[in-house]
């Protein structure tokens, strides 16, 4: 028999409880983290952490990983979660080093991230007394979080900890700080064990769906005429990939993947129509606007997905909603069929009913919808000019890129921009948690950082980064810190010279003013990459991508930074503009 990693942390935290023992605050907080199963802590050292990072010192069974940025620690810790379904964590020092961890935890919570951040605080006695390096954390970080806190005595600590892990990883998955003072980290306090339980009266997640409503559902979507599936980064944070496909198998419906869920759904499959919303397919967005009952699994109906609400409400459609979140439901369209729960366990339980109906999807109708979306898919809204021989096309890389590894045990990272989008149009991912990007707060610099996680946990997987020149400069310190720690990604900067998404919307929206989105005196990134250790490679002719992603690959245990010269002139395809419907969208340059 198998044992989880939850029982043997309980098992770990029985036996702790067997001997009381005299520890430091920080003792406690290391013990507490042994006790959850915590391998890695990415964090940077500072006065207030001090005694927490001299317990580091004192054990050898989790890794703290020195970054070069507090932003990248978060980052890191975030990206090592979105992979692996684990909780992340950072370590920070007070002050300016929760600072600037604030945008990596901002990233994290915007995208339902499950990750403890642990801060440091000035001692209990100077806290509002502006000490060096004082700031209010908890309220600072109050808008961004999950739930956070402040430990005033060591004697709470493990609790503390307890209670952070459990709120991280349960319900909608979200960021917790642990905000720990000086003088909470140095005192001794008599350590019992790491609790096995933890009750808390104010929160306590549903993850069983409504029986009634999920038979209210079953009918609708068997009488349906022109049905679809609508699913989102919740089918991947409730790991319930195996259950969208059950489902999908056995209806036939049409399945859409938003940003944050792709992988969700096999991307090679013919039911799948490609993501959906501002830079989604022709097929995907018209058939969210023309299907007659929209089920919605683990998706938040985002202003980038659903365009403008107006639009959306003049076709009548009725729709479901599943979302452990009762706040994600009806908050920006009105849903009829809510079912509050765990995406997992309301599929499973809808598998059942559908197994068990005697009523079978329309068949007739089912055929007819297939006919009209097939129309809307033979237009090929992502055909680019595959031909053209001068200039490298930044679709082009990505697609090679992905043909080169779509066999092989690759993730992908990005950073925020036109190659955001150009590697979630042209990457096909057919598996889960492959695809790390923020899609949320959208946050430029978190593409090596993120790899840099995922290839601490995933050694023997290959991790790629997508970024473009802007981006990568963002977090391009944390170059060191994989040196450093052995943890060799493969960088692939789609270089057009321009903050390119910002360029794009200048030419659409700001009749071609292109105001401060011209990157002059770029580095020259293969000496940079060199600097720190790593390999460069310039790539500048269209017939030098495949050869120069090979052997890049081959460089098995070296960091590789690719600097392809992309077309810079490329715009993103299809587009919806700000204000506009989803159907009306852009389809290349001759609509401008
Ligand atoms: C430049 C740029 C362009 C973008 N363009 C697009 C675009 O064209 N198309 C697009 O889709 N997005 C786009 N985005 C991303 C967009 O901003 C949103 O981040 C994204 O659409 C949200 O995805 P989601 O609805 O899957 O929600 P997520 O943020 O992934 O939220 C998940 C939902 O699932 C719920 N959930 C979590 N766990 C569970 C569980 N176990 N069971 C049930 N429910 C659960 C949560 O409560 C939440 O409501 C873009 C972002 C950027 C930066
Ligand atoms: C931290 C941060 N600042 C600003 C933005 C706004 N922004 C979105 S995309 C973009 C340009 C990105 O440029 P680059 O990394 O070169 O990618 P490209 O669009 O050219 O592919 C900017 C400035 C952001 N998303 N994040
Ligand atoms: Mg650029």
């Amino acid at each position: 028999m198998e044992i989880s990693k939850a029982e043997l942390a309980s098992a770990a935290a029985a036996s702790a409880g067997n001997q009381s023992q005299e520890l430091t605050g920080a003792e406690v907080l290391v013990k507490a983290l042994q006790a959850e199963g915590v391998n890695y802590v990415w964090g940077y050292p500072g006065g207030a952490v001090l005694y927490i990072y001299d317990a580091f010192y004192k054990q050898d069974t989790i890794q703290h990983v020195l970054v070069r940025h507090e932003q990248a620690a978060v980052h890191a810790a975030d990206g090592f979660a979105r992979a692996t379904g684990e909780v992340g964590v950072a370590l920070v020092t007070s002050g300016p080093g929760l600072t600037n961890a604030v945008t990596g935890i901002a990233t994290a919570y915007m995208d339902s991230i499950p990750m403890v951040i642990i801060s440091g605080q000035v001692p209990t006695a100077a806290i509002g007394l502006d000490a060096f390096q004082e700031c209010d954390t908890v309220g600072i970080t109050r808008p961004i979080v999950k739930h956070n806190f402040l430990v005033k005595d060591p004697k709470d600590l493990a609790m503390t900890m307890k209670k952070a892990f459990h709120i991280a990883r349960t319900g909608r998955p979200g960021p917790v700080v642990v905000d720990v003072p000086k003088d909470v980290s140095f005192k001794k306090v008599t350590y019992t064990g790491y609790p096995d339980k933890v009750e808390m009266r104010s929160y306590n997640p549903v993850r069983k769906g409504h029986g009634g409503q999920i038979r209210k559902a079953l009918q609708l979507l068997l009488n349906a005429k022109r049905p679809y599936i609508y699913t989102g980064g919740g089918v991947l944070l409730g790991n319930a990939t195996n259950e969208l496909r059950t489902l999908v198998d056995m209806l036939g419906y049409p399945v859409t993947n938003t940003l944050m869920g792709l992988g969700a759904y096999p991307a090679s499959d013919r039911k799948f129509l490609g993501m959906l919303g501002m830079h989604g397919t022709i097929e995907a967005n018209n058939a969210m606007q023309n299907c007659d009952v929209l089920l919605a699994v683990g998706a938040r109906f985002d202003d980038r997905v659903i365009g403008n609400v107006k639009h959306f409400a003049q076709n009548e459609r009725k729709i479901i909603h599943i979302d452990i979140d009762p706040s994600s439901i009806s908050k920006r369209v009105k849903v009829d069929i809510p079912i509050v729960g765990d995406v997992k366990d309301v599929l499973t339980e809808l598998i059942s009913m559908i197994r068990e109906a005697t009523q079978k999807p329309d068949a007739g109708a089912l055929a007819d919808w297939w006919k009209t979306i097939e129309t809307w898919r033979s237009k090929d809204c992502l055909k680019y000019d595959r031909g053209n021989q001068d200039v490298i096309k930044p679709q082009y890389v990505v697609e090679t890129l992905w043909n080169m590894t779509k066999d092989a045990d690759a993730y992908i990272t990005s950073d925020v921009g036109q190659h955001q989008m150009w590697a979630a149009q042209y990457y096909r991912f057919d598996e889960p948690r492959r695809w790390i990007n923020s899609g949320g707060l959208g946050t430029m610099g978190v593409g090596i950082p993120y790899a840099m996680g995922i290839k601490l946990a995933k050694p023997e997987s290959e991790v790629f980064t997508i970024t473009g020149e802007g981006s990568v400069q963002m977090c391009i310190q944390e170059l060191s810190t994989c040196l450093q720690y052995n943890t060799p990604i493969k960088i692939c900067a789609l270089n057009n010279r321009y903050l390119g998404m910002v360029r794009q919307w200048q030419e659409i929206e700001y009749s071609g003013r292109y105001s401060h989105s011209y990157m002059d005196a770029l580095p020259n990134f293969v000496k940079l990459a060199e600097a720190y250790g790593h390999v460069g490679m310039l790539i500048e002719r269209p017939q030098d991508v495949e050869p120069a992603l090979r052997e890049a690959r081959k460089l098995k245990d070296r960091t590789v930074f690719m600097d392809f010269r992309t077309d810079p002139t490329e715009n993103v395809f299809p587009m919806v503009k700000a204000g506009m419907g989803i159907t009306e969208m852009l389809l290349g340059s001759e609509d401008l």
